[in-house]
């Protein structure tokens, strides 16, 4: 593969950056990519050329602004090859998953959104007045403004699109910058842009990475009037002080540590693959991702072998082999974070049931980010590799004996992300769900989305929730209007 030029687009048009940095393939280690680095300068510009985009942009007839929504979602289908291996080179991740998840979400993004843009009611009130007369009150919604998105590494194009999707079709402008780890979906959406004839400024992509860099230049620019960030919760915090003195609103999806919880009334195989696939999915590296098993005692010894023999089928092979289940993780650095919990694990006293350390296969793949899956149990639940997010491919397995047990165990963390519940005892799966101290719990499924839902978490898994009219919540504000008749 030869090696791309990944620049920031900016008014429409791409412009070099002050610097370039490397970017590299995980699987191998293979250079892929330049990456054009945004001076303050450019991201001033960036800024600017939004600003000066927001009017019109905001102005124009809902029908026509979310014609160009269709047009990028068309646009993202009509070269899905190109956003495919972009993605895959990006982050390794096996063909099948960014195939059926990532890249067909990022066009679903910009079409649900703009179908919920066109089909948009407005929050009205009759008011009885003191004359006996009454009054008509009506909330009318006008676009935040410019909005910054700041967007993480994990499901690049899908969570890129998951904030500039509704920001746009509710008449805003955008600066967004893409993780410096996964550079070049976003790039290729600044080419469907310019390709399906977006008016200049109303999207712009600018490089780099969070401190004195791009990042940082957004969330400290006193002309952007909100910021909407998924990443990790540190991160979330930094940015929280950074723009703290313009008093600006914020979006935050930030980081998790979800529990599974496995009651002995579950269908025993469904949940076993379930979990097998809320854990390991993606190399363990969605926000979603279970790192908490609690399984009831009485099937607690089955389950555990069970989950074993799935994580052992688990194909770690090259991403672009349709037989592949599990890519390496997304870089060498994060590979080091993942391995740190693993020696940690054993430090706090961990049997390792299957896993524990890297993979070797005598090809290019040494050279890639590769782990193993890796299961755990008999950790107290005080241990740090039960309380931080790892997000990699491993997951901790405890028993208990009671309901009640169970939903103190998932909800002692900080976090407040997602749970799954497998049970088929349906009273008991609302129960359990609506227990959870989280933003989204799934009974019998995991990461089953419809985009109309609030997504999003509680504590140190963020502040609000996007998806359907919620986003409409960050993305607008209202004038409440009050008529006297
Ligand atoms: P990260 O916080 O390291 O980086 C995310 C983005 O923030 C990147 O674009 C990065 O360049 C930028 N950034 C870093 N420091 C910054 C600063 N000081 N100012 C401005 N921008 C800055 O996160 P990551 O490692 O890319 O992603 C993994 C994390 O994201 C995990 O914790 C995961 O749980 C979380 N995540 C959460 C959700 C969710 O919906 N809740 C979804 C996906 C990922
Ligand atoms: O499905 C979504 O809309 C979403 N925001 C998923 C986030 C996954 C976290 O890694």
């Amino acid at each position: 593969m030869s090696v791309r030029h990944l620049r920031n687009f900016i008014g429409g048009r791409f412009h070099d950056g002050i610097r370039t940095f490397a970017k590299h393939n995980p699987a191998d280690g293979a250079l892929i990519a330049q990456v054009h680095e945004a001076s303050r300068d450019q991201v001033d510009a960036a800024v600017a050329a939004a600003r000066a985009a927001l009017p019109g942009w905001a102005a124009l007839p809902v029908g026509e602004r979310t014609a160009y929504l269709y047009a990028l979602a068309d646009g993202i289908e009509r070269r899905f090859d190109d956003f495919l291996q972009a993605e895959i080179a990006d982050t390794g991740k096996p063909v099948g998953w960014a195939s059926q998840i990532d890249i067909p979400r990022g066009a679903a993004n910009f079409r649900s959104f703009a179908e919920i843009a066109r089909t948009l009611d407005m929050e009205s009130f009759m008011t009885d007045t003191p004359d006996g007369r009454q009054a008509l009150n009506y909330a009318y919604r006008k676009p935040l403004g410019v909005v910054g998105v700041i967007s993480p590494w994990n499901l690049p194009l899908l969570l890129f699109t998951w904030k500039v999707a509704p920001a746009l079709a509710f008449g805003n402008t955008v600066v967004a910058k893409p993780s410096e780890v996964t550079p070049t979906t976003a790039t290729l959406l600044a080419e469907v842009a310019e390709e399906v004839g977006l008016p200049p400024g109303v999207f712009n992509v600018v490089h780099g990475f969070g401190p004195n860099s791009a990042g940082e230049f957004i969330t400290t620019h006193p002309d952007i009037d909100g910021i909407t960030f998924t990443g990790e919760t540190a991160t979330g915090s930094t940015i929280m002080k950074a723009v703290a003195p313009g008093v600006k609103p914020v979006s935050f999806e930030l980081g998790g540590k979800n529990a599974a919880l496995v009651f002995d009334d579950a269908d025993f195989d469904a949940a076993v693959a379930g979990v097998a696939r809320s854990v390991f999915a993606n190399c363990g590296q969605v926000c979603l991702c279970t790192e908490r098993v609690y399984v009831h005692r009485s099937i607690f010894d089955k389950f555990v072998s069970a989950l074993k023999i799935e994580a052992e089928k688990l194909v770690l092979g090259w991403p672009m082999d349709p037989a592949t289940t599990m890519g390496p993780l997304v870089s060498l650095e994060h590979r080091s974070k993942v391995q740190s919990y693993l020696k940690l694990a054993v430090e706090e006293g961990a049997t390792v049931v299957t896993g524990g350390g890297v993979p070797t296969f005598g090809d290019a793949r040494d050279e890639g980010a590769y782990i193993q899956p890796t299961i755990w149990t008999g950790l107290p639940e005080t241990a740090r590799c039960i309380k931080e997010e790892v997000f990699g491919p491993v997951c901790h397995v405890a028993p208990f004996d009671t309901e009640e047990e169970a939903i103190r165990m998932a909800n002692d963390t900080r976090y407040g992300l997602a749970a799954a519940v497998w049970t088929t005892n349906l009273t008991r799966g609302h129960r359990v769900a609506q227990a959870m101290n989280v933003g989204l719990a799934w009974v019998n499924c995991w990461f089953l989305r419809d985009l109309r839902t609030p997504f999003g978490g509680s504590g140190l898994s963020g502040i609000g929730r996007e998806g359907g009219r919620h986003s409409l919540h960050f993305y607008t504000e209202p004038t409440n209007v009050c008529v006297k008749l």
